[in-house]
């Protein structure tokens, strides 16, 4: 069992039953998540000691947010009280045809509003084999930007290995911010994961050279965005999710890593999800079932199939958090990829 970090927002969810427009809706269905959250509760519920860091408010609404974290054994012991309130978000459930909107009212919230001063990193990081955090935490405030630099010193003072998800969120920032906050922040990351839309947005690649491996087109361009990540970041992995329609109601699931160290450029077996339950989190499932099978011991190509069939079975479940088991997945990925989700 390893040690694991997560550090960022956890949010109260209220969203549309079914597949109802906000405007019908007469109530909401209540779940919590954040992406980093999200990635702390699959990590646990794999059986990894998972740590969550954050802040939340001293009232009742705070206080369901820790109680879902430790209802799913994440460890809420570094959970900073105070400040004004628990961010919302609020999430229209889209259909196959239909994208899902997501609104948010998360201003001023304990997190986006605190500073190093209200966390002990150095018993934080004691012990800690693994440190994730995303590109939302950063966005959502220059303080909580700090806070994350902050955090990722204290890390790698420790020799705490780092990944980051880059997971750009234009309604919290703009591409040029992201660019400027996020390149610092790379300097501290070994494991980096995020798709085409993430490596453009957020750090400024973009795909160009055609000395790759791949025959694919698309998964050429990940492969030469990859090299580019590692010649400037050092990287030790970079990874993506690839999401594939076969048709309006038919998704598939691979994903691709490039590995630092080999040089090699692998993608994995493509799993058909359908029906969709749930996408939201789908990216952190991958994230943290991605991290599960480093933690493990497995090698790059057997963590990332790990990952991508935590990812694909998160969309069978409601709510942001991955419930599956460990051996759900392992039997999934573990087959040959042909059978739908
Ligand atoms: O990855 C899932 C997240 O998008 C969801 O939990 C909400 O953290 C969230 C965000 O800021 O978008």
């Amino acid at each position: 069992m390893a040690r694991v970090i997560t550090m960022g927002e956890i949010m109260l969810r209220l969203s549309t039953p079914g597949n109802e427009k906000f405007i019908q809706a007469d109530e909401f269905d209540v779940c919590y998540g954040g992406g980093e959250a999200n990635v702390a509760v699959s990590l646990a519920n794999y059986g990894h000691d998972a740590a969550f860091v954050t802040k939340v408010p001293e009232n009742p609404i705070g206080e369901c947010a820790v109680a879902a974290l430790r209802k799913m054994n994440v460890d809420t012991k570094f959970i900073a009280k105070g400040g004004e309130r628990l961010g919302i978000y609020f999430l229209e459930s889209g259909s196959a045809m239909r994208a899902s909107n997501v609104v948010y009212d998360r201003a001023h919230s304990a997190i986006a509003e605190a500073s190093a001063e209200d966390f002990d990193f150095d018993a934080i990081f004691e012990g800690a084999d693994w440190f994730h955090f995303t590109g939302i935490t950063p966005a959502i405030s220059d303080a909580a930007a700090e806070l994350t630099e902050a955090a990722l010193k204290a890390a790698k003072a420790k020799g705490v290995k780092v990944s980051v998800d880059l997971n750009f969120r234009k309604k919290l920032w703009s591409s040029e911010k992201a660019q400027k906050i996020m390149t610092n922040l790379m300097q501290y990351v070994d494991v980096c994961i995020g798709n085409e839309e993430d490596a453009e947005k957020v750090l400024g690649f973009k795909p160009g050279n055609t000395d790759v491996t791949s025959g694919d087109l698309e998964l050429a361009g990940y492969e030469d965005i990859f090299k580019q990540m590692v010649a400037k970041f050092n990287f030790e992995y970079v990874i993506s999710s690839l999401r594939v329609s076969h048709s309006a109601s038919d998704n598939g699931w691979s994903a691709c890593i490039y590995s630092r160290d080999t040089q090699e450029f692998y993608h994995s077996k493509e799993y058909r999800v359908h029906p969709i339950v749930d996408r939201v989190g789908g990216g952190d499932s991958f994230a943290g079932g991605t991290i599960c099978g480093f933690l493990d011991g497995k090698n790059f190509k057997e963590a990332l199939e790990f990952g991508v069939a935590a990812s694909a079975l998160k969309h069978t479940i409601p709510g942001d958090f991955n419930l599956v088991s460990r051996s759900d997945v392992e039997n999934l990925a573990g087959g040959d990829g042909s059978g739908r989700v």
